[in-house]
This record gives C-alpha cells, structure tokens and sequence, in this order.
C-alpha cells in the first residue's frame, strides 16, 4: 500500500469540484477555497474530480481563461502549502505535466495517509462502485494505458467532442441506473478496510457526502465521504471540504453569499 507521510498540522481534502468552462460560480468559490487552505491547511488535497473532464495536459499549453485561471490558483495555493492530486472518473489522464507546472504532487491509488488521526485510506471511490458493471467496464476501458495512448494521439477538437459525447451517455445512462447501483459496494468497503487495516476511509466521487460507522471482523471502522461542489445550477449552491487533525475528521459546508 502507498504511504504518505504528510506535514504535522491540519489536512484539508475536497473532491469532486467539476471545474470547466460552465461553472464560473464553482470555480470562483473554489478559487476562494484555496485561498482559505492555504491560509490554514498543513497539506492539501484533491482527491479527484476536480476537473469536469480532462482530456491530457498538453491542453496547458494553450489553456483557455478558465483553465488558465484554475491553475493560476492552484499554484499560488502549492507555493505556500503542500498540494496533492488524485485522479477521478473524468480526470485519470491528469498527469506530471499538470503537476509540475501547478507545483503540485500526484497522489498514489489509494493512498495510506499518515495523519495526526492516524493511518487514512484515501481513493476517488469510483473503484468501490463495483455494482455498476457497465462503468466498471468503461473504467477498464479508459484505464488502459493502449487505449490511453490512442486517445491522447487525437488532436485537442476530436479530444474534446469525445469528452463531451462521453459525458452525455454518462449522464444518460445515470438516469436509468438506481441509487444502489450508483452508490459504493459494501463489500467492496469491507475489503478494503480488511487490505489496508485502516480505521478510517475517505473517498468521494458518489456525491453522497456523510460519515459511515462500520463494524469489520469486530472493529470500529468509518467512511467518509466528501461532497461535490455546483454553485452554478444547483439550488441552494453547494460544496465543501472535510478536515483531518488530531481531534479526527470533520466535514464543513462551504457558505456561498
Ligand atoms: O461522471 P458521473 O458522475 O456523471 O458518472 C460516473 C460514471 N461515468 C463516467 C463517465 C464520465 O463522466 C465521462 C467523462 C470522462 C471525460 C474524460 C475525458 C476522456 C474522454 C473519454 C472518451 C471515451 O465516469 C458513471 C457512473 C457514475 O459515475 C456513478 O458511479 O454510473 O458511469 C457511466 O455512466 C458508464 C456508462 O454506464 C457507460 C459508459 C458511457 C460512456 C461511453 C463513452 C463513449 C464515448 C464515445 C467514444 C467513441
Ligand atoms: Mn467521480
């Protein structure tokens, strides 16, 4: 399993951000986000979804304002606090180029965290979703470092249409699919709570935000789940972080004026 030793000091996590072109309100309270972590937090991290879909980081090169903006914020935050990344369901192709040029780290799949709390199981949560085969397949699919190579060998237009035709059928197909099988696998979370010995597991990607008490082989376990961010068309706007120190873990809710 890979460890990760983090500074002493709060931990600061968010997930599930779906920064694009569409959300300016996201990503403003995200950029205010930063700004406040970077006040505060001894590390950040990011543990996928951040972006709504990203297609490679060649797209840095020539990144259009939002984008520019995004990772304006994202490196002012890593100058002044250690920032991690970890790749979601629409961002796996987030790589070293993205992470060098923002000064942020990549974070392990799943990732032992060595907190104040203790030893932390950090992943996207996706991998848990194992109900639903016909992501798990898709996730296979796009996982495969072949199929990766030929997707990143289209040019940045044929990347983008296919972005955007993914995310249709996705958010189509999520429409006949149950809250069940949306939702993570309790087996699944029983294995991995029995893999890694951890007391404690933070994941997002379901964008059911809460603490879970579990009972594994007779040990007290909890699940953490972390929220998703949509200031631009969910009503109230939403979003938030959950904080690890000494004292444990606790979600807090963005406020949006
Ligand atoms: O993302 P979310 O929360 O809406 O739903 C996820 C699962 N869906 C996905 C798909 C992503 O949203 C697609 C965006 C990826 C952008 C990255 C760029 C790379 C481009 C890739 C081009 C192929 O992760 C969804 C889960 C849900 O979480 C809950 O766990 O149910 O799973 C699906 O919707 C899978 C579908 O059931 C089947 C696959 C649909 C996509 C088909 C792609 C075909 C595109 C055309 C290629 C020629
Ligand atoms: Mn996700």
């Amino acid at each position: 399993m890979n460890k990760l030793a983090l500074p002493r000091g709060p931990v600061w996590l968010a997930s599930d951000v779906h920064l694009g072109p569409a959300t300016p309100a996201t990503q403003e309270a995200f950029l205010g986000f930063l700004e406040a972590a970077a006040d505060e937090a001894a590390a950040l991290l990011l543990p996928g979804d951040l972006f709504d879909a990203w297609i490679g980081d060649d797209v840095i090169r020539a990144a259009p304002p939002w984008l520019a903006q995004a990772l304006r914020g994202l490196q002012a935050a890593a100058a002044r606090v250690p920032l991690y990344l970890g790749r979601g369901n629409r961002d796996f192709l987030m790589g070293a180029e993205l992470a060098q040029a923002v000064g942020a780290q990549l974070l392990p799949e799943p990732a032992l965290l060595q907190t104040a709390y203790g030893q932390v199981l950090l992943s996207h949560g996706d991998e848990y979703c194992t109900d639903d085969q016909a992501y798990q397949q898709f996730r296979a699919m796009v996982r495969n470092p072949q199929w990766q190579a030929e997707f990143l060998s289209r040019n940045i237009p044929e990347r983008l249409q296919l972005a955007q035709q993914a995310r249709g059928e996705s958010m189509a197909a999520n429409q006949s699919k149950s809250m069940e099988i949306m939702d993570v696998n309790p087996d699944a979370i029983t294995q991995a709570f029995r893999n890694s010995g951890v007391h404690v597991m933070v994941h997002g990607h379901t964008h059911r935000p809460g603490r879970h008490v579990l009972d594994i082989d007779g040990r007290r376990c909890e699940r953490w789940v972390l929220p998703d961010w949509d200031c631009d068309h969910a009503q109230p706007p939403r979003g938030g972080w959950l904080v690890i120190d000494e004292d444990g873990l606790q979600i807090f809710d963005l406020e949006v004026a």
